[in-house]
């Protein structure tokens, strides 16, 4: 039998990150700040503590990681980069402050990483790293802040179809192999531009829930471990194709559950880690998902709560 869902463990273990500041993992953990923010506000708004993080402390940390050129860094100081451009979009969404920032400078920095010849997008200005990540990435962001239609969407479409595989699935590249967090940027990006008719349905499902281990557990490619934060790429990549039922949500369940800290709170990459709050995050948007533990509904494409979804300016 699995334990409970320990919903005031976890509020409780995702509100102590910020207290820890005395401690070394705090500061040798800064790259990581701004997305350990979008990962623990969104599993709080999903456990319905909405307030259990500062509001006005929230926002102006975000505004303080902004660069002059309309990009995000992990902290204030580092650089800028798409991902940390998203999460502090995300942020402010959540927290319905978007109007803290200017939201043209953030779209210009964002659509200056796309190469308008390939339609490929880059992490920052700086460096060459192009992955589908990326195109998501750009793509929530700019939805996020109305200002989509200033991105060459049907050349990035274009470019994720060529990432497609014999399988079904997608990769980091044209010509990689498939993997389940790789399937979801481009399944998620082909949503957010209303492509997913290119998508190949029914081989790509099966070879999400041929993900599904004795344990329960999802791993990210054939012969892989299972690991909780696949039970988000996988199973949002499901329900994106409308087959959450393809799985056996009651073992995915326990797997997750298996892996809480019934001392701290918090949940681990599986049963017996140590937890962090990515893993946090995904086990209890997983959880969501499937509908388990009365939990607010979670957008699969979004990674945001539902409730929020009707603010986007369309
Ligand atoms: C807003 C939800 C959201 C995401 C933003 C960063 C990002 C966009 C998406 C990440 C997608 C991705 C590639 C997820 C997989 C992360 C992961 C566990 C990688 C490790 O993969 P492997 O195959 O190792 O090297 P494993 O652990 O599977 O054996
Ligand atoms: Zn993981």
């Amino acid at each position: 039998m699995a334990p409970e869902f320990m919903r005031e463990k976890h509020i409780a273990y995702i509100q102590s990150l910020d207290s820890k500041q005395d401690e070394l993992e705090y500061w040798l953990s800064e790259h990581l700040r701004m997305s350990g923010i979008y990962w623990g506000l969104t599993a709080l708004n999903l456990m319905g503590a909405r307030d259990a993080l500062p509001r006005e402390k929230t926002i102006e940390y975000v505004k303080s990681c902004q660069h002059p050129n309309g990009g995000f860094g992990a902290h204030p100081g580092h650089d800028p980069h798409l991902l940390y451009t998203l999460y502090a979009i995300q942020i402010l969404f959540i927290q319905d402050a978007l109007d803290a920032v200017d939201a043209d400078i953030v779209a210009k920095y964002v659509t200056s990483l796309q190469d308008p010849e390939t339609g490929t997008v880059r992490g920052d200005v700086t460096g060459d790293e192009v992955d589908t990540r990326f195109v998501y990435a750009a793509m929530q962001c700019l939805s996020i802040l109305g200002k989509l239609d200033q991105f060459d969407v049907a050349k990035a479409v274009e470019y994720i179809d060529q990432c497609k595989n014999y399988d079904g699935g997608y990769g980091l590249v044209p010509g990689a192999e498939s993997h389940a967090g790789q399937i979801f940027t481009c399944l998620a990006a082909l949503a957010i531009a209303n492509r997913l008719d290119l998508v190949d349905k029914d081989l790509l499902s099966w070879w999400l829930c041929e993900r599904q281990l004795p344990s329960g557990g999802l791993n990210g490619r054939p012969e892989k471990l299972p690991d909780v934060c696949y039970s988000w790429w996988v199973l949002s990549s499901l329900a994106i194709l409308g087959r959450l039922d393809w799985i056996d949500r009651q073992k995915l369940r326990e797997f997750i559950l298996d892996a809480q800290d019934d001392e701290q709170g918090g949940i681990a990459d599986r049963k017996g880690d140590m937890v962090d709050v990515f893993h946090t995050h995904f086990g209890i948007a997983a959880l969501s998902l499937l509908g388990f533990e009365n939990l607010e509904p979670v957008n699969p494409v979004y990674c945001l709560p539902e409730r929020i979804m009707g603010r986007l300016k369309m």
